[in-house]
């Protein structure tokens, strides 16, 4: 990651960012696939993430919804798991360098998990309603082995 200057201006440019990156990333080894579906985290009351543990490889795709109450979804320690992952679709505008999607609108977040870590990475989530009483995380597989 470079430094927090690029930090700030991901705000305004977040959304042109995303769009050249889904076109632009494909790398010579692997052909694209067509994106399944979302993986999906609901909100609910009482204040619980269900599931609160999801898995991702590169390339999936997680989406935090509503489905009872109020909540909103935080990613802890953004500046380390924008490596990787990227934001496709916010209810309302992340702030970086911790992104919180606070609204009532049924989908909240989604994520795509662009690039696969070297080691598996675990990235906490909580909600901006909810706080420590209401985590999360996401387990992002590591690279398989280059044959
Ligand atoms: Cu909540």
């Amino acid at each position: 990651m470079k430094s927090r200057l690029l930090s700030s201006s991901l705000v305004t440019s977040l959304a042109a960012f995303l769009w050249v990156g889904v076109g632009a990333v494909s790398t010579s080894a692997q052909p694209p696939s067509p994106p399944a579906a979302p993986k999906r985290i609901s909100a609910a009351v009482p204040p619980a993430w269900t599931p609160s543990t999801v898995e991702l490889k590169e390339g999936e795709r997680v989406e935090f919804v509503i489905q009872s109450g109020s909540h909103g979804v935080v990613i802890q320690n953004w500046t380390a798991a924008k490596e990787f992952l990227e934001v496709e679709f916010a209810a309302q505008p992340p702030t970086f360098p911790e992104p919180a999607a606070a609204t009532s609108a049924n989908a909240m977040l989604r994520l795509r998990m662009k690039k696969a870590p070297a080691q598996p990475v675990s990235v906490d989530f909580i909600c901006t309603v909810h706080g420590n009483g209401m985590k999360g995380k996401l387990n992002l597989n590591a690279a398989a082995p280059k044959k």
